[in-house]
């Protein structure tokens, strides 16, 4: 099997070889032994069954990639509910996101190479022709290194690979002379100014234009970079190098890399999220396999198996065992200090580091590669996709998927190593929820949250370059792909590398690398051969008897404790330390335990009482480790408290022709009016109110009586709206933002408010939409005239009886049906307050329920006796939002005068909730870092 098709096999040290031969042996092994042996589990599949999934993967991909050739090409990408392209800075700023936007046609070169993998050869030769007539590299945008790197130069390689294949072939491409390979010399040369640093770490972002030094260049003032931003480069960089020549390009890369090993932690082997480009210091010294350092794993391994460069391999067994030793936990991967590396350093996992199966299954290492994926895809049963980050007790910690493919790259990993029908089921699953969940009229649309099923009008480029590629090759059997993809390697992007690139010959200084093979310590190996020996055992049950033990760990799963140290001294008896949800402030073995942990108590002039740490005042080091991991866990608790007293968003779903509910919008709640959680969904046909700010009585109640009402945010509070649209009899209201250009994309969602009075009036459902989901709606109005909705909590299924083949035409049928659902309206007038932004109350929108990443922390007054928050969230002490202390963590434990974790406690008597109030800003600076790391 090769780099491409799956696990190499044992990594030992095999010095001096042609690596696509080893893998390709490996491959042809695993293959037969893994589909000839089969005798029970899950049904094999039919090859006509597998021709029809494959053909719906084609049939699925032409709506994304017609849809981005019809309505947004040129632009980047497609938006694919208001099914237009996304133009930087035409739409509103989503921050790092769009840093992956260089004007260059990003959704076309990133599909280059999947349109020859799912034989679309002719499709492929006109995309290469625009690409050359149209894509300019010269543009004046800050583009993100890592990510231009990844699509774009990894894009124009992986296009130029099977041109050269094609062309060789004779059918296809004759015309072809290296032009996409001229292209991306260009911008690889464009990227080089971005390793003008003393370490030679580059800069995360350059100006296509400008470079990194130039005033216009706006930027080059960053001084951090993360792990995998620095360490994703090699495969791209020294397929330029030995495609052209050029070899600086290869060696840029590989100094980089260089850096990153020196830097690596040395007692743990681990390194961190940022670093410092120019100091070389660990900015961030949390670690894992998922956001921010993933691909830099990849890299090593994978630079091993196409450049044949034994001290890859060799960096890559002693980060693997670092790994496996200290983040692997399984079926869970979770994050831990680099310095103090059994300490974990969250309770949730990133939905990135579902592409470590498949990087272990390239490893060799099947066992915990099948364990964590079963996880994984329970997780995905439950929540129909995996959410960016869930919990070590899977609930949802924050909930966008924006159709990210790293767990169908899994899936395509081990069921090429195993052989088991059971992953063709898996993808098979995968296929249904794309379609029923995300599939939208104008192709895909990224999920706003799992929870409500909600969109967001998002379909990256990384959709086309890896989901359908590793589902198409999923179900494909050989003869269905026209070339051998064992000759070729992925990269993180899914871009294709020949493997003879190896054998190129190439005078590349590899200062700091290995230039000859050199005994490895064989405990860096741990891993790999007894694993493979286990891979590929006469038992072809072997997966299945994996999994097995794990058939209801999502489902039966327990809240976690955070903290796995000290285990083994709870098991020999020693008194368990104090846990934050046990915390009683006026107990005084509690009060003398903080002490103990080096936790103090001050009290501070407002009233408030704040905890700090300091580690070096703790009775002992493990007394230090207990009062870390309190003041986490107290953070955690005032974290999770704080979600809980948000209302979830609703969904708005668009359920008339041509929609049928594939639209879902993301909406805000309100604190009044019906429950959407608790009755059932409301759904009607919408209406413009009269006046359209609805804060006087109506002057078209017959339009909008027995239907939802439109209405326009400002002006007067919200319940006065609900309740002149109630009064003329509407059945919901939706009250659209006049903030011209809001979207749920860029801003957090609000809760409306009620007026500070009795609302109890006010019975039917209202929600809030952003001004950019309100106008799909208003378009939507303009285009078909007659537009139903669905508001609930939940998207309804895309089932048939939301798809009506004729637009309903009967108003009255409408309304009879609407009826049925409607609560009585009330009489009550409305009030006369004016509404301002903060009367409505932000909510925690699914992402800004992502943790407080926080050094600081929520407590409850010591004066009250009922000051143990645990006492509200009993269940929720230990399983819930992730903290991260880690910078201050460390540096705490590192260097006695630094800052120390401190939590405040409210005012005495003020009830935790509005102590946290007081944090928001915080909070969301850290949901915001959090958002980059994605
Ligand atoms: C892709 O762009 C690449 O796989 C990258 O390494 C991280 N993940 C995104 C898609 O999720």
């Amino acid at each position: 099997m090769s780099a491409a098709g799956g696990g190499r096999g044992c990594g030992s040290p095999v010095p001096q070889r042609a690596p696509w031969s080893l893998v390709a042996a490996t491959a042809a092994f695993c293959l037969v032994s893994a589909t000839s042996l089969w005798t029970a589990g899950a049904a094999p599949m039919s090859r006509e069954e597998k021709q029809k999934l494959g053909n719906q993967v084609l049939e699925m991909f032409d709506h994304a990639y017609g849809n981005y050739m019809e309505h947004a090409y040129p632009a980047d990408e497609l938006m694919p509910l208001t099914c237009r392209g996304r133009v930087r800075g035409q739409e509103p700023s989503r921050g790092d996101v769009d840093d992956a936007l260089g004007k260059f046609s990003l959704t076309l070169i990133d599909s280059l190479d999947t349109l020859v993998v799912l034989n679309k050869t002719k499709e492929f030769e006109d995309a290469v022709r625009k690409v050359l007539r149209d894509v300019n590299l010269d543009n004046d945008v800050v583009v993100s290194v890592f990510e231009t790197n990844i699509r774009v130069l990894g894009g124009l390689l992986g296009g130029h690979s099977l041109a050269i294949m094609l062309k060789e072939k004779g059918e296809y491409m004759q015309w072809y002379n290296d032009e996409l390979l001229q292209m991306a010399k260009q911008l690889g040369y464009k990227l080089l100014p971005a390793f003008n640093t003393t370490s030679g770490l580059p800069y995360p972002r350059i100006n296509l234009k400008f470079g990194i030094r130039k005033p216009e260049a706006r930027t080059g003032t960053e001084t951090d970079t993360c792990t995998a931003c620095a360490g994703t480069l090699i495969l791209e960089f020294a397929a330029l190098s030995r495609f052209t020549g050029a070899t600086i390009f290869e060696e840029y890369a590989r100094k980089a890399l260089d850096f990153l090993w020196e830097k690596r932690q040395r007692s743990s082997n681990l390194v961190g999220v940022t670093i410092n480009i120019h100091t070389g210091d660990w900015v961030r010294k949390d670690s894992g396999v998922g956001a921010g350092i993933d691909s830099y794993y990849e890299y090593l391994l994978k630079a091993y198996v196409l450049l044949g460069d034994d001290s890859f391999l060799e960096r890559f067994n002693t980060h693997y065992d670092a790994i496996m030793r200290y983040i692997s936990q399984p079926p869970l991967l979770l994050d831990v200090h680099i310095h103090k590396p059994m300490l974990n350093a969250r309770t949730w996992m990133d939905a990135l580091l579902a592409f470590f199966p498949g990087l272990q299954v390239l490893k060799g290492d099947i066992r915990p590669a099948i364990e964590t994926h079963e996880m994984l895809y329970q997780v995905i049963k439950k929540h129909n996709f995996l959410p960016e980050a869930f919990t070590t007790d899977f609930r949802v910690h924050w909930a966008q998927h924006p159709l990210r493919p790293e767990f169908a790259e899994s899936t395509y990993f081990l069921y090429k190593a195993t052989g088991d029908p059971y992953y063709l089921e898996v993808g098979k699953t995968l296929i249904e929820n794309l379609n029923k969940y995300a599939r939208v009229p104008c192709g895909f649309a990224a999920m706003k949250d799992v929870r409500t099923g909600s969109h967001e009008d998002r379909m990256d480029s990384f959709f086309l370059a890896e989901m359908f590629k590793y589902l198409y090759l999923l179900f494909a059997d050989k003869e269905d792909i026209i070339f051998d993809i064992e000759d070729y390697i992925f990269t993180t992007e899914a871009h294709l590398l020949p493997l003879w690139l190896s054998t190129t010959s190439q005078n590349i200084s590899k200062k700091n690398t290995t230039s000859e093979y050199t005994e490895l310590d064989d405990s860096n190996f741990d891993w790999t051969c007894p694993n493979t020996q286990i891979l590929f055992p006469n038992d072809p049950l072997y997966a299945q008897s994996i999994r097995e033990p794990l058939k209801n760990v999502v489902d039966k799963s327990c809240p976690r404790g955070i903290i796995r140290v000290r285990e083994e001294s709870f098991r020999s008896g020693a008194k368990p330390p104090l846990r934050a949800r046990d915390f009683m402030a006026t107990n005084p073995e509690h009060l003398e335990i903080l002490k103990k942990m080096g936790v103090s108590l001050i009290h501070l002039k407002d009233g408030r009482v704040q905890l700090v740490q300091h580690a070096v005042q703790a009775a002992s080091s493990i007394d230090a480790e207990d009062g870390l991991r309190f003041m986490q866990e107290m953070i955690e608790l005032s974290s999770q408290q704080q979600k809980e007293q948000q209302l979830p968003p609703r969904a708005v779903q668009i359920v008339s022709h041509p929609f049928f509910g594939r639209v879902v919008l993301t909406a805000g709640p309100a604190q009044f009016g019906l429950d959407l959680s608790k009755h059932k969904e409301t759904r009607g046909f919408v209406a413009s109110s009269k006046p359209y700010n609805g804060c006087s009585e109506l002057t078209n109640p017959e339009a909008v009586m027995g239907k939802i009402a439109l209405i326009q945010r400002g002006q007067c509070m919200f319940a006065e709206k609900a309740r002149n649209i109630q009064n003329a009899g509407a059945i919901g209201g939706i009250v659209i933002d006049d903030n011209e250009g809001s979207s749920s994309d860029t801003a957090p969602l609000f809760q409306m408010a009620g007026d500070g009075k009795d609302t109890d009036d006010i019975q039917i459902p209202m929600l809030f939409l952003f001004s950019k989901e309100g106008s799909i709606i208003l378009d939507a109005i303009r285009e078909y005239e007659e537009v139903e909705v669905l508001l609930s909590d939940k998207a309804k299924d895309r089932d048939p009886d939301l798809e009506t083949e004729e637009p309903p035409s009967s108003e009255n049928d409408s309304q009879n049906q609407s009826a049925e659902q409607i609560v009585s309206s009330s009489q009550e007038v409305g009030l006369v307050d004016q509404e301002s932004p903060e009367e409505s109350s932000p909510n925690s929108h699914p992402e800004s329920s992502s943790p407080a990443d926080t050094d600081i922390a929520a407590s409850v007054s010591p004066s009250e006796q009922n000051s143990n928050p645990a006492e509200n969230h009993e269940t929720t002490s230990l399983d819930g939002e992730c903290t991260d202390l880690d910078n201050q963590l460390q540096e705490q434990s590192e260097t006695e005068e630094d800052a120390s974790p401190n939590v405040s406690w409210g005012k005495k008597g003020q009830p935790i909730d509005a102590i946290l109030a007081d944090w928001n800003e915080d909070i969301e600076a850290f949901e915001m870092m959090e958002k980059d790391e994605l």
